[in-house]
């Protein structure tokens, strides 16, 4: 039985990875954070699972790095941890840095201490955005870096500390540059979901607007589940290569909002440009979406497209299992179901209040 260690396992695409790694055989080791309210939705049907462990560890602290390693001795680990949110790491760029940057040392060397060189092989969560102001339409595996938020440059030394640990101590480590990958389970601050959810909310009268950033930034789109077959599949790679992970197809967020509204139901029309530019639902008139200025970025990554050509010649991995209609409406069913479900557990609570309050019930 192998054992894999994925830091980052409450995340997305930890929870997708672990579930893929346990139908595999694996046993799987996740690294956790303390934090005061315990925030393990994506990873609670797992826990108990007699091949599903939980360690404390913070990729800012060496010493928890280390110690995980040597108590779990992993044949692989997925450094999938880090502070992934771009607009985040203006606000917190020396927390960027130190997570996602020097983070990825921690994993490295410490893999060097604890003897495991030889025989662990490393996959490191790389991004498109390391190509962000783009040089070159669409992006493959030789198209030059241009970061361009505080996030991109801490992920482009993760990139170089990898390849520089596999020239110089011929470690088998690797980076998927991955670009965005969705799902039913991203963070709520993200785009995609941002909107599902505001459409779902829209839809069942729980929200009156979305208030949305750059409407006309492009994007590769796929979907997470189908991803995290991806990472194992570079892990099983005769050599260590770093491989781009996209589905070869570019949508705007004007395009996301429009297809995630119609499914539930909501025909959008759009007016005005830049800040002026809005959503209006054709049926009635109302202004659904408008544009905020606070979600503009100090500088924004606008025309990602990834080129996936390699991963399908090299690892037999299909870019386009899940189209992007597919996506959508995974998104848009799942957010639609959870707002439901909020609304019927409200009129549970509020008919409780009332029946107790006019003594029908004790
Ligand atoms: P996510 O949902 O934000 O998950 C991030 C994970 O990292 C969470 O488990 C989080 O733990 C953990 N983490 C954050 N800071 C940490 C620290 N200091 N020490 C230990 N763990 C820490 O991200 P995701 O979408 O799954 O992405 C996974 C990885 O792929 C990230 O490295 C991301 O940068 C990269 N990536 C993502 C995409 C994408 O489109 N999703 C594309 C390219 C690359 P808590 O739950 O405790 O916060
Ligand atoms: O959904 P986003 O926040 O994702 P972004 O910045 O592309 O980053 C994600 O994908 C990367 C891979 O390329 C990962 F490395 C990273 O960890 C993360 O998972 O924003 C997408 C686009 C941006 O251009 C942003 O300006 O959508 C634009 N946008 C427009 N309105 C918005 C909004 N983004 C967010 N988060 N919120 C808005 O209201």
């Amino acid at each position: 039985m192998k054992t894999a260690l994925i830091t980052g396992v409450t995340g997305q695409d930890g929870s997708f990875l672990a579930e893929f790694l346990l139908e595999k055989g694996y046993d799987v080791h996740g690294t956790i954070r303390r934090s005061s309210v315990d925030f393990r939705e994506r990873i609670a049907h797992l826990e108990g699972h007699k091949n599903f462990h939980l360690h404390y560890a913070d990729l800012g602290d060496s010493m928890s790095v280390i110690q995980v390693l040597n108590k779990v001795r992993p044949d692989e680990i997925y450094n999938l941890a880090a502070q992934s949110h771009v607009q985040v790491s203006f606000d917190s760029p020396e927390f960027t840095a130190d997570v996602d940057a020097v983070g990825v040392l921690r994993i490295l060397e410490g893999v060097r201490q604890c003897g495991l060189a030889e025989t662990c092989r490393i996959y490191q969560a790389s991004t498109s955005e390391l190509y962000g102001k783009v040089e070159e339409v669409p992006q493959n595996e030789n198209t030059p870096f241009h970061p361009y938020s505080p996030y991109a440059v801490a992920k482009q030394y993760g990139f170089w500390i990898v390849k520089e640990y596999r020239e110089a101590y011929g470690m088998y480590c690797c980076s998927g540059i991955l670009f965005n990958h969705e799902s039913e389970r991203r963070g709520e601050t993200f785009v995609t979901r941002k909107i599902t959810l505001a459409a779902a909310r829209i839809a069942q009268g729980k929200q009156d607007k979305l208030y949305l950033g750059n409407l006309s930034s492009l994007r590769d789109w796929g979907y997470a589940r189908d991803y995290v077959e991806c990472m194992w599949l570079i892990l099983q790679h005769e050599t260590p290569e770093d491989f781009v992970i996209a589905t070869g197809e570019q949508h705007s967020v004007r395009e996301f909002a429009t297809l995630a509204f119609r499914n539930v139901g909501i025909e959008l029309e759009w007016t005005g440009e830049g800040l002026d530019e809005k959503g209006i639902d054709k049926a009635t008139g109302k202004v659904l979406v408008e544009v905020s200025p606070d979600f503009y970025r100090p500088t924004d990554v606008v025309n990602l497209w990834g080129d996936p050509t390699k991963a399908r010649a090299e690892l037999g991995w299909n870019p386009q299992k899940t189209t992007f209609e597919q996506l959508v409406k995974i998104m848009t069913d799942a957010d639609m179901a959870k707002v439901a479900v909020e609304r019927a557990s409200e009129n549970v609570r509020t008919n409780l209040a009332e029946f107790l309050e006019k003594g029908i019930v004790k």
